[in-house]
């Protein structure tokens, strides 16, 4: 497996021709093509390139995610659609990335909501933890069938100018600090890095920690030179960023599920042909179960990568459930925040999402 600290540089030859493309200025065969909305593509020989940007590097889930995406477009398509996938940093950073896709100089995009949580309050529902199900399988499940988040939610995204494909797990979160983190009383001042989002920020100051926000591209030498403590992720990209090579702990706390959407720009989205269209759908509903399978392989090989570690070695603690009790106990009062403070929609979806996980744990 590659591995990639951060991967800052931003080409600026690359950005220069997206902000053409931004503006009008591509090739013919860029983004919607000619085709009127509704026309079928497949007879006129049109041809399409498009732009798949990812938060995340070679060989971590996003990118091999959309590589995939892009692979099977293109065969469904015959080679009428091709698309180049970027990796995290090549078009900037997380925020940029959403602001490109709004634009329409990107035409899909790989999207965090703990990075969108000041625009769309409401998709601060995932900062929430212990509110989806421990088990991945549900969570999968609840996902892919939510009307609360692929109706309600999604909404309110499209009016911003992101049109959410999908939701789907990339695995439980766990924390690494540079200290043992068992009980809330060990992250009393803990300088915690979160994603940029209120709601993530809150709940970790509920515990007693001091959360600041950074990019993950900043996160390796933030967590070694000591500007941050700790920070939350799934197995999987820990190991693959090696954070734990710069923490002494990690935590199976398994206290919430890293969401992630697969988003396209709306208008573009909206004009192709309904051919193409297809394809894209097809795509998608494929591509849930293929995510799955892609984040539960990684997050179980990686572990061991942390836990067999002799030269930086990581000390593994998983909590007991009395333990993660008494972070249920201070993070469950965050719901009746995020109903009172992120939108006016937030209670509706907080009400119709946990009837939902009710409904499939019950099965
Ligand atoms: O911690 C983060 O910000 C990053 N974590 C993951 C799992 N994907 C991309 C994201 O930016």
């Amino acid at each position: 497996m590659k591995k990639n600290k951060f991967r800052w540089l931003v080409s600026t030859a690359l950005l220069s021709s997206l902000m053409l493309a931004a503006c009008g200025g591509g090739e013919s065969d860029d983004g919607g093509g000619d085709t009127d909305n509704g026309e079928s593509a497949e007879g006129n020989g049109e041809t399409y390139q498009w732009r798949f940007v990812t938060e995340e590097n070679d060989g971590q889930v996003q990118y091999e995610y959309a590589e995939e995406f892009a692979k099977r477009l293109e065969e469904k398509s015959d080679g009428q659609i091709t698309m180049d996938v970027y990796e995290f940093g090549g078009l900037g950073s997380e925020v940029d990335q959403v602001e490109q896709l709004q634009s329409g100089a990107v035409e899909f995009a790989i999207v965090s909501p703990g990075f969108t949580g000041t625009m769309v309050e409401e998709g601060q529902i995932f900062a929430l933890q212990f509110l989806l199900p421990d088990d991945q399988e549900v969570t999968h499940e609840l996902l892919n069938t939510s009307e609360a988040l692929n109706e309600d939610l999604a909404a309110l995204y499209e009016e911003n100018n992101i049109k959410p494909l999908s939701f789907w797990t990339e695995g439980a979160m766990q924390w690494t600090g540079n200290r043992e983190l068992t009980e809330p009383a060990d992250f009393e001042g803990f300088k915690m890095r979160t994603q940029d989002s209120p709601l993530i920020q809150k709940s970790y100051k509920a515990y007693g920690a001091d959360p600041s926000v950074m990019s993950w591209g900043e996160l390796y030498s933030g967590l070694q030179t000591g500007t941050v403590d700790g920070q939350e992720n799934p197995i999987f990209f820990i190991a693959d960023a090696s954070f734990h090579e710069v923490q002494d702990y990690m935590t199976i706390s398994n206290h919430n599920t890293y969401v992630a959407m697969t988003t396209v720009n709306p208008s573009f989205y909206n004009d192709l042909p309904d051919d193409i269209k297809e394809i894209i759908d097809e795509t998608v509903e494929e591509m849930r179960d293929v995510g799955f399978e892609l984040q539960d392989d990684l997050n179980n090989e990686l572990l061991s990568e942390i836990e067999e570690n002799e030269e930086n070695p990581t000390e593994v603690t998983k909590l007991t459930e009395e333990q993660r009790d008494a972070f249920r106990e201070l993070a469950i009062p965050q719901r009746d925040f995020y109903k009172e403070n992120a939108g006016d929609q937030a209670g509706e979806i907080l009400d119709k999402l946990e009837s939902e996980i009710e409904e499939l744990e019950g099965e």
